[in-house]
């Protein structure tokens, strides 16, 4: 059985690459960016996360998969010194003893800085309030490893949590991004979740900047990044390595 689940993993992670979305500051410099896993299926193409990271993690694959994706991203981002990086994890790998001395381990074998790496982890995840995954979280903060709120505000965690979590950023959920400009309570909503945030010594992200007026609206909120199809879409490394030299 044991070895029939460790062929279904070695087979799934065959297929599995990544692609990786630029985060830029507020004068257009290229500064970070996120790893997002796709899996290239030999019969039905490119199957998206939403598709299978659910299915992985309802098992251990999750496990295999998270690990199999952070060493993917810390051997790629060495072509990238001068970027931090970011990596999707899902809340499942933090109910896991093992989580930090799997990061630990995959950072020492790959020679990576832990300050260059951003883990990124939901909102809700965050709230589920359970006190091994705070502790797990402040482990790989003390080593260096930089924590986000990933979908921030669309689990509507309040404003005095944010003071007391272990976080370095927050990702603005993109639903609120969609809005600035189309009401006035969203720019209100977004600049006060970024005064708050930076009150807190927290950076903020906003993400799913589709268009120029969201742009404008989110730098006059005061976020410290911009990451979206209107600055650029996930890329492979070649283009990842083009689009550096002609932004930074
Ligand atoms: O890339 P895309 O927009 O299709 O991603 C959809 C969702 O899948 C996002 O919520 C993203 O955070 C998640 N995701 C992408 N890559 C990874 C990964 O490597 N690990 C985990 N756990 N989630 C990922
Ligand atoms: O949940 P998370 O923030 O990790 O989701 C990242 C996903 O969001 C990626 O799959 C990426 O393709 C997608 N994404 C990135 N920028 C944009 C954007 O501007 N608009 C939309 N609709 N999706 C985006
Ligand atoms: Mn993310
Ligand atoms: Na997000």
């Amino acid at each position: 059985r044991r070895v029939e689940r460790d062929l279904r993993a070695a087979i799934l992670l065959g297929e599995l690459e990544l692609v990786y979305q630029p985060l830029a500051t507020a004068n257009g410099s290229i500064v970070a960016c996120e790893a997002l896993v796709r899996w290239r299926h030999s019969l039905r193409g490119v199957i998206p996360p939403a598709e299978f990271i659910p299915v992985a993690e309802r098992t251990i694959l999750i496990d295999h998969l998270g690990e199999f994706v952070l060493r993917r991203a810390c051997l790629d981002m060495q072509a990238f010194p001068e970027l931090m990086f970011g990596v999707n994890f899902s809340a499942n790998q933090f109910k896991r003893d093992g989580v930090v001395s799997m990061v630990e381990a995959v950072l020492a074998e790959t020679g990576t800085s832990p300050s260059r790496l951003v883990l990124e982890i939901t909102e809700s995840m965050a709230m589920s309030d359970d006190e091994d995954v705070r502790r797990r979280l402040t482990a790989l903060r003390g080593r260096g490893v930089r924590i986000a709120l990933d979908d921030f505000g669309a689990g509507f965690t309040g404003f005095a949590y944010l003071q007391s979590f272990p976080v370095d950023a927050i990702k603005i959920d993109r639903s609120f991004v969609s809005k600035l400009g189309t009401n006035s309570a969203s720019n209100v909503l977004v600049t006060a979740l970024v005064n708050v945030a930076h009150a807190a010594g927290i950076r903020v992200v906003a993400e799913g900047v589709e268009t120029e007026e969201q742009h404008r609206l989110a730098k006059a909120a005061g976020a410290d990044m911009f990451q979206g199809f209107l600055l650029a879409r996930p890329m492979g490394l070649t283009a990842l390595g083009e689009h550096l030299r002609e932004k930074n």
